[in-house]
């Protein structure tokens, strides 16, 4: 079936300097030749469109006007970009008009291309194109949406030399391994007799270990270091009850975010949102009061703070400045000792200026911030310091390149297969047909990440997270 041509705003909504307007498909075209009228229009005489796609040449840009001739109605004067098939975004034939960036200007063009049988194009169908039409791999449309979606520098980064490929070149260099060893295995299995000796149990599992396994593990590594970089730097919020933590919370966010009452045990989920920060990607994280001996409802939320700083990039330890420091205090600061720290003395306000005295094991084993949540001091240094920190983590990427989440999985599902086509080896040999099965599925498992496997369940969730027009 041929494909049909699609149309959709690819500018975001609302009014800007200029907005474009996508068309890819065999029609392209002959239909924007229809609504454009190259050069001046006059006002006082009927529109007249080029009409005859002809008239275009290969990645030139037109200047002109979009008009209705049936309804001798000029819409705006644009323009028009021309980029035919293969050399395009989608490797089919592409127009891009480029208008005054309003709503009713692009709509009103856009329902004229739909009048002449174009259709809407559904979110991320120009890069779906692409990569059914084998311009790029799955690996290389999901890194658009993440140089799109991209909150820091090193994201970028990252994204784009997934969008070059880079990813995609390790994972089939991967797969090529496990062909050629599948090659030898698979000999043995089909032509038994011809081939000479029996396969090398254990030098096959060692090659998978080193050439395989070892490069399957990297790129695991590689996606928790990538992590904070694509997801942000997350700051969460912890310590004993009542010690301000909201109050902290909403000072640093310069919101009332979070519920602050004298009842100790107020938080009991935890409550999420950005740092204002310039441009790097902080979110802050309130958690429930730590306590050892909480009540049931206290301890679903004491749960989910603990589970919070397990993924959390950095820990705000606050204390009351004007108490001593708690058993529970100390023990907490033992379970986060191996996160990045600060100690945040609150409460200063009541503490007599004297800030407090920490035990032996926590003194010197992180910065101490002195603060008032209430006098609002102290805030602007904790929030540079936290920048600061932040800062330092997300400056530089990695330099091999770094799977996301769904990579991840099925990384980790390759490695089991994997694992498990060695343990056959080992155990005398094993049987070379079941080794093979092994082998086999975690050549899939790597293919559904570049999508010359996957199917078209994985393929629509992946793309419906894009926006309309890209
Ligand atoms: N005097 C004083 N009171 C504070 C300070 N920060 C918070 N509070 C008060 O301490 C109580 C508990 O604050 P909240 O932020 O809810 O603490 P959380 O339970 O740790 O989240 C509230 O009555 C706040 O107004 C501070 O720096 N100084
Ligand atoms: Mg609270």
């Amino acid at each position: 079936m041929a494909p049909t041509t699609i149309a959709a705003i690819a500018t975001p909504a609302g009014s800007g300097g200029v907005g474009i307007i996508k068309i890819s498909g065999p029609e392209a075209l002959q239909r924007v030749a229809e609504i454009f009228c190259p050069g001046p229009v006059d006002k006082r005489k009927k529109p007249v469109p080029v009409n005859d796609p002809c008239f275009f040449s290969s990645w030139k840009i037109y200047y002109g006007h979009i008009a209705d001739p049936d309804q001798c109605r000029v819409y705006d004067e644009v323009i028009v970009a021309v980029m035919p098939a293969p050399k395009s975004y989608t490797r089919e034939d592409v127009v891009e008009i480029q208008a005054h960036g309003g709503d009713v200007i692009l709509e009103s063009i856009l329902s004229l291309l739909l009048h002449k049988g174009i259709r809407v194009a559904q979110p991320g169908e120009f890069t779906r194109r692409a990569f059914e039409n084998g311009r790029i791999d799955l690996v290389q449309a999901e890194a658009v949406i993440d140089l799109i979606n991209a909150r820091c520098e090193a994201a970028v980064d990252i994204a784009f030399d997934q969008a070059a490929g880079d990813l995609s070149a390790a994972i089939e260099t991967i797969r090529s391994r496990i062909t050629g060893i599948l090659a030898t295995i698979e000999a043995v299995v089909d032509f038994p007799d011809a081939v000479e000796s029996d396969v090398d149990a254990t030098v096959l599992s060692t090659d998978i270990a080193h050439d395989i396994l070892g490069p399957v593990a990297a790129l695991v590594a590689a996606y928790e270091e990538g992590k904070t970089l694509r997801e942000g730097f997350r700051v969460v919020i912890a310590g004993a009850p009542n010690v301000g933590k909201s109050s902290i919370m909403n000072r640093l966010a310069g919101s009332d975010r979070a519920i602050v009452t004298e009842h100790p045990g107020t938080t009991r989920d935890y409550l999420e949102t950005r740092l204002p920060s310039g441009g790097i990607p902080i979110t802050l994280v309130d958690t429930a009061g730590l306590r050892i001996d909480p009540d049931p409802v206290e301890e679903i939320g004491i749960e989910k703070a603990r589970r919070r700083i397990q993924e959390s990039d950095m820990v705000l330890h606050v204390l009351d400045a004007s108490a001593p420091v708690s058993h529970d205090d100390q023990t907490f600061f033992e379970e986060i000792r191996n996160k990045t720290v600060f100690i945040v003395a609150n409460k200063m306000d009541l503490a007599h200026g004297a800030a407090p005295v920490l035990p032996e094991k926590m003194g010197g084993a992180a910065p101490v911030i002195e603060t008032s949540a209430k006098y609002n001091t102290g805030m602007e240094l904790l929030k540079s310091r936290i920048v600061e920190t932040a800062k330092s983590h997300l400056s530089s990427a990695p330099e091999r390149p770094v799977p996301n989440f769904r990579h991840k999985a099925l990384l980790l599902e390759a490695q089991d297969a994997l694992e498990q086509a060695m343990a056959n080896l080992d155990q005398g040999g094993g049987s070379p047909e079941l080794v093979s099965i092994d082998l086999r599925q975690a050549h899939d498992r790597l293919g559904e990440i570049t999508g010359s496997t996957a199917t078209p369940d994985v393929l629509d969730d992946i793309f419906s997270r894009y926006c309309i027009g890209k």
